[in-house]
């Protein structure tokens, strides 16, 4: 058993780089079980039966699946003052609003990824078709909210750094670093706004995309 959390899988994940943020952000340790849940699929089913990462082990044992369970986790674990989302009313449900929508981009981005890695020989054009208008209104929709954070940011709650922030960030650098096309950097300023911005928070910088 380990003193400190154990945080399974790789940072290109947009799911765990958004707990591994997190976790910096909070100043809580972790130790890394660098596992693909593709090339490492047994390893990872023997710790999740969903075959998925990100999974947190606690330091006694007890293992927290998918990013949204390890967040509430971790603020609750931060306590009230500190944590990345609001506790209560208008704020909290705003940033969740927005979690929702960064997170599901996040999916979208992931799930072209894999269309395109094992689908290659019997691509459902249709299917495609659907995730990329998905993502294009994911977009918009965020591209919007930004643009009318209070006060103009430079977060989507003005000055305060939320979770929104966050999974926002990581959702997007996953889609400009595996999908650039449809990106559309130009036409969203404040989107790649907050992600240059995000980016350059200690937390986000020490935990790179890509490892090594
Ligand atoms: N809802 C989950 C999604 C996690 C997820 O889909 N992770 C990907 C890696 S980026 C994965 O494990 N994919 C393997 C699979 O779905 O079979 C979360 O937010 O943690």
């Amino acid at each position: 058993m380990s003193e400190n959390h154990i945080l399974v899988g790789q940072y290109d994940s947009p799911f765990l780089r958004r707990v591994a943020v997190t976790m910096r952000h909070y100043d809580i340790a972790y130790d890394r079980q660098v596992l693909s849940v593709f090339s490492n699929a047994d390893q990872v089913a023997e710790i999740n039966p969903l075959i998925k990462v990100p999974v947190l082990i606690l330091p006694d044992g007890e293992k927290i699946f998918d990013s949204q369970m390890i967040l509430d986790y971790l603020d609750e674990t931060a306590g009230p003052d500190r944590s990345l989302t609001p506790a209560a009313g208008a704020d909290r449900r705003e940033v969740l609003r927005i979690v929702t929508i960064g997170w599901g981009l996040a999916e979208k981005s992931v799930a072209l990824s894999i269309d395109k890695n094992m689908h290659g020989n019997a691509p459902s054009l249709q299917w495609r078709h659907r995730v990329r208008h998905q993502i294009k209104l994911c977009l918009e929709w965020l591209e919007q909210r930004v643009t009318a954070a209070p006060a103009g940011g430079p977060w989507f709650l003005g000055d305060r750094l939320t979770q929104a922030d966050i999974t926002t960030a990581a959702a997007l650098d996953h889609l400009a670093f595996r999908h650039p096309g449809e990106m559309g950097r130009a036409a969203r300023p404040g989107l790649s706004a907050l992600r240059d911005r995000a980016l350059r928070l200690d937390a986000f910088k020490a935990v790179p995309l890509i490892e090594g």
